[in-house]
């Protein structure tokens, strides 16, 4: 499975997502920054459909919502 987080430094619900992903230890997420990587920002807007952050791909699906997403790692441990 890929994880890859899109996210950018100054976003508070990225730091909350990246705080639990620390407080975990998990090493298995990519983090793409969509302020340095316009790459990775013009992906986000065209398959996620927003230029929204936090959003984790999964295997490259989108999912939004820091809230959400914590849930998802939970139930999905590495
Ligand atoms: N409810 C969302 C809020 C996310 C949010 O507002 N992110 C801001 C950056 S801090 C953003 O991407 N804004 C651009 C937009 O919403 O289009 C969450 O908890 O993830």
């Amino acid at each position: 499975m890929t994880l890859e987080l899109f996210k950018f430094d100054t976003c508070p619900y990225c730091q909350r997502v990246i705080r639990h992903i620390n407080s975990t230890g998990r090493k298995d997420i990519v983090f793409r920054d969509i302020n340095e990587d316009k790459e990775a920002e013009q992906t986000l807007i065209r398959v996620g459909g927003k230029r929204q952050v936090p959003c984790l791909f999964i295997d490259g699906k989108p999912l939004y919502e820091s809230l959400d997403i914590i849930k998802w790692l939970d139930e999905h441990p590495a």
